[in-house]
């Protein structure tokens, strides 16, 4: 895995249907997410904030809520992430709402165009993020990053990193899914994306789910993780816009962090939807960066069990 990190800051929350994940990045900063890093042996470097516009707190208009404000910030995402994979570096977007999904993935998508390497991303949220304008029950965009990187979307958004779509649904898996509307569950099996929700995990583990979910991965692979911290169950991490019940517990985003490290092909990642403004005394964010370390490699691991 390459070793030379840079974190890069987006705090805005102009995607989001509550205000405060813009706070996002500080409170991982808080967290000590650089110096845990590099006390495991990582290269890190903060690149500190991106700027773009603040969120006017507007109603929807035609489908989408702050349309040119989501645009503008996925815009200086796209750009910075991709600015850190053409110099050899792993991105890792502290967020900020997970519309920002949009700008990172589609700077890794170029990224591996360019460098002629698969690429294979995991989605791990409570939410698919594949609604429309048509279907959304918000106009909220973080809802609908997924679906603009797959084509289904508006040209200005779809489009931003110049290949349309930037990801095939085929290279998406998505894990701990257990909010889905009506709308977006017809067009996310219409597409065909690979969800391993919360039934699925229930009933076969997640250790089996990840040995799925990672079973495509070769060495030419680049592999992209995109962290919505509402994936986690909220009783122990209740620090994010959207919680919803009946997550992973600790152990099992742990488990599934530890086996994302153990392919050795993550190469960016996504720490998405923090709210501090909804966390008790910052520990969402302290999970949140725990389970960053277990994507690095920190392990509980004693004796490996047999397959
Ligand atoms: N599905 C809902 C909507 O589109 C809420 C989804 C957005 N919440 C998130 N994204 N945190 O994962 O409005
Ligand atoms: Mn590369
Ligand atoms: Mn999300
Ligand atoms: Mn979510």
């Amino acid at each position: 895995m390459n070793r030379n990190v840079s974190l890069i800051g987006a705090p805005t929350d102009v995607g989001a249907g509550a205000r405060g994940a813009s706070m996002g990045p500080e409170a991982l900063r808080v967290a000590r997410i650089g110096p845990l890093l590099g006390e495991m042996g990582l290269n890190v470097e903060d690149r500190g904030n991106l700027t773009g516009p603040a969120n006017p707190w507007l109603p929807p208009v035609e489908g989408y809520r702050h349309f040119d404000e989501v645009l503008a910030w996925n815009r200086a995402v796209h750009e910075a992430v991709y600015a850190e994979l053409q110099s050899g570096r792993f991105p890792i977007l502290l967020g900020g709402d997970h519309c920002l999904g949009l700008g990172s993935i589609s700077a890794v998508a170029r990224h591996c165009r360019e460098a002629g390497k698969k690429l294979r991303v995991l989605w791990l949220d409570a939410h698919a993020d594949f609604n429309t304008d048509q279907i959304t029950p918000s106009g909220n965009i973080h809802g609908m990053p997924v679906a603009c990187l797959c084509g289904f979307g508006p040209q200005p958004l779809v489009e931003i990193g110049g290949h349309v779509p930037a990801v095939s649904p085929k290279w998406v898996k998505q894990i701990g899914i257990r909010s889905v509307d009506a709308g977006e569950k017809q067009l996310l099996h219409d597409a065909g994306l690979e969800v391993f929700d919360m039934r699925y995990i229930d009933e076969m583990g997640m250790r089996h789910t990840m040995e799925l979910a990672l079973a495509t991965l070769d060495a030419n692979t680049h592999l992209h993780v995109s962290f919505d911290v509402d994936f986690l169950d909220p009783s122990f991490a209740p620090g994010v816009g959207t919680t919803v019940m009946g997550g992973p517990t600790y152990r099992e985003a742990q488990l599934c962090m530890e086996m994302i490290a153990d392919t050795g092909r993550m190469a960016s990642l996504d720490v998405m939807e923090l709210n501090p403004a909804l966390d008790v005394r910052n520990r969402t964010a302290e999970v949140a960066v725990d389970m960053v370390q277990s994507l690095f490699g920190k392990s509980t691991l004693v004796r490996r069990a047999p397959r």
